[in-house]
């Protein structure tokens, strides 16, 4: 069985052969600097391929992506779609995901970046905030990441909302669904994460329109993807007040250019891509399994792993 890795840095790609390897001593892993015949090729595992590149294939069976989104895969006008699309989720990537938005959403709760501001500055400066009970935050998408999000956040005592398309029910949270919901979802939003799929419905979410419809000074994370942002929209609330700040894990260009001006600005704080980074050891044993599954029998039994390349993901 043959298979190709492409990931955006030879650094990273050879850690993750090196572990597929390991789990799959019988099978043949390949860099794609060195694909062997591409007609033997079976599988390619992907982090933001090459245009046109899994198209040079001509026997694929299935492209896997490294991480829970597919919109890297979909991005490329030849990407095969005939083919399965296997996402790489698993509990690893929900936990990381569940301490990242803890981590963020309490420090903003807990005015963290005002009080550092302080510090800074050796400024004796007593915030009281209230308790998180009275705190309303938001979750945008309420996929498998944003459902652990939202049973996170309620566990640490948030008043929690939570928007998708289609509408789904969590214990606890309140549920909003679709361009109708909207509106009265934003209005309670202290804090609002972003937990979205990349779809052409979702680009550009993040924009002035829906910032002017949370309460003024809230806070937005955004763990989805750079392009649900309008860069400048987001630059004019922070500006304006309107919004107080954004912590922010994507970028539509990734790794975020030097000159970009969020880097330095007081109320933005930049993680790069690493809310739910899954390391090689832990994401090539899921790879692995999902690999010899579709192998022996030509799909995964867990059909939330497979994406709907017409939905997007
Ligand atoms: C993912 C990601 O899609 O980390 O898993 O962005």
């Amino acid at each position: 069985m043959s298979v190709v890795l492409s990931l955006p840095t030879p650094e990273r790609a050879r850690q993750w052969v090196e572990r597929l390897r390991a789990e799959l001593p019988d099978w043949d892993i390949r860099e794609r600097d060195d694909p062997g015949p591409a007609e033997a090729v079976e599988y390619v595992v992907v982090w933001r391929p090459a245009p046109g590149w899994m198209a040079t294939f001509p026997n694929l069976k299935a492209i896997v992506s490294i991480g829970a989104g597919v919109d890297h895969v979909l991005a490329d006008p030849d990407c095969p779609r005939e083919v399965p699309i296997i996402k790489t989720t698993g509990e690893d990537l929900t936990q990381r995901m569940r301490e990242y938005v803890a981590l963020h959403v309490l420090r903003l709760h807990r005015a963290l970046p005002e009080l550092e501001a302080a510090a800074r500055e050796r400024r004796w400066s007593q915030v009281v905030v209230p308790p998180a009970t009275s705190r309303r935050v938001g979750v945008m998408g309420l996929g498998k990441l944003g459902r652990a999000a939202v049973m996170t956040l309620l566990g640490l005592g948030f008043d929690v909302s939570g928007w998708s398309r289609t509408g789904r029910a969590i214990e606890g949270m309140r549920g909003h669904h679709g361009a109708d919901g909207l509106g009265d979802f934003l209005a309670d939003c202290e804090i609002l994460v972003c937990l979205l799929p990349l779809t052409p419905e979702t680009r550009g979410i993040l924009d002035a329109r829906l910032f002017a419809a949370l309460p003024h000074g809230a806070s937005v994370v955004n763990v989805g993807r750079g392009q649900h942002l309008v860069e400048r929209d987001l630059l004019a609330a922070l500006d304006s007040g309107r919004i107080s700040h954004a912590t922010l894990d994507v970028f539509a260009t990734e790794p975020l250019p030097t000159e970009h001006p969020f880097w330095g600005h007081p109320a933005v704080s930049i993680t790069p891509h690493t809310a739910s980074l899954i390391d090689p050891a832990t994401g090539a044993a899921i790879i692995a399994r999902n690999l010899l599954e579709l192998d022996k029998h030509g799909e995964l039994a867990d059909t939330a792993n497979v994406a709907d390349a017409s939905r997007g993901y």
